[in-house]
């Protein structure tokens, strides 16, 4: 379970419904040409808010069907509806999946005491493992060393994908929990986390930018970070670009230069105009070649 995991779009079309041949392009394309170690499934990436759980199942169905056992994969199951969460975690886990993950719980302000009990119900009704998905800036949830050491008390909680900007925390956990997989979950980020000695990352751009993550991850572990540092400084590049056109709609325009289905963004995420249209294709120009 260590190392480049892609955060997997899901192509939609324009009504909103999930486009499969686009979808199995997206694993090929991840697979094939990217060749990534795993896919992490509805995440954030995958638009997983905005949709269905009905579709939520299609998606880790089609996923499953298209990736065999080529790759690791990974169920975000995560939700607000605790009883969706758990009908997720057995979905996957009855698909295959070789773990699941759930972000923390967000929106309304649960305490400690809550958010554990919320990962303890999802996966002590499955016989799988769990990752926590930590992403602060966009739930607001914050834990600290010692609340991620409670959780991982429980030892089908094996990991942590942990998007933030605090290194210190990050290289706590690290030195406090060597047992425990953490995955750096910025991707503009990645030289740093890995130097801190990460499990592996997982990330949106990958899905068009995996193998530059593989080579800064697999540097920094081989200690060359001068030449990880340069791979770095282009990924970032490219990154910032991304992030200044539209960061899920630039990553699926760009695909699409590469023969890639990747359809749409679901409403209410816009679509890209004409002139981002174009600020994506020369991304995908200068950066994917
Ligand atoms: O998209 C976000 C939102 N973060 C992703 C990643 O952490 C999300 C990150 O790759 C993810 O893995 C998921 O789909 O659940 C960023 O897009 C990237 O570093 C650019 O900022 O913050």
């Amino acid at each position: 379970m260590k190392g480049i995991f892609t955060a997997l779009m899901c192509a939609f079309d324009e009504q909103g419904n999930i486009h499969e041949k686009g979808l199995r392009q997206l694993v090929r394309h991840n697979i094939d040409v990217s060749k990534v170690d795993g896919l992490y499934v509805n995440g954030s990436t995958g638009e997983n808010f905005l949709i269905s759980t009905e579709d939520k199942k299609r998606i880790f169905e089609i996923v499953k069907d298209e990736a065999g056992d080529q790759v690791k994969l990974i169920a975000q199951v995560g939700a607000l509806n605790i009883d969706e969460a758990v009908e997720l975690a057995k979905y996957a886990t009855d698909l295959g999946y070789d773990s699941l993950s759930a972000v923390t719980p967000f929106y309304y302000k649960f305490d400690f005491e809550e958010v554990k009990d919320y990962y303890n119900t999802i996966i002590n009704s499955v016989d799988n493992t769990m990752i926590i998905y930590s992403i602060p800036a966009l739930t607001g949830v914050n834990m600290s060393l010692e609340q991620f050491g409670e959780l991982f008390e429980n030892e089908k909680i094996i990991g942590v994908k942990f998007t933030a900007p605090d290194f210190y925390l990050l290289e706590r956990l690290r030195h406090a929990y060597p047992e425990k997989l953490i995955y750096s979950g910025f991707d503009e980020m990645l030289l740093s986390a890995a130097v801190l000695n990460v499990d592996g990352a997982i990330g949106s751009t990958f899905n068009v930018n995996g193998a530059r993550a593989r080579s800064i991850f697999e540097l920094a572990q081989e200690g060359k970070i001068e030449e990880a540092r340069e791979i770095q400084k282009v990924t970032n590049d490219l990154i910032s670009g991304i992030l200044a056109n539209g960061l899920y709609q630039t990553i699926k325009e760009m695909l699409k230069t590469q023969g890639v289905e990747a359809g749409v963004c679901r409403k209410p995420m816009k679509q890209l105009s004409a002139d981002n249209v174009k600020v994506a294709q020369d991304l995908a120009a200068t950066f994917l070649t």
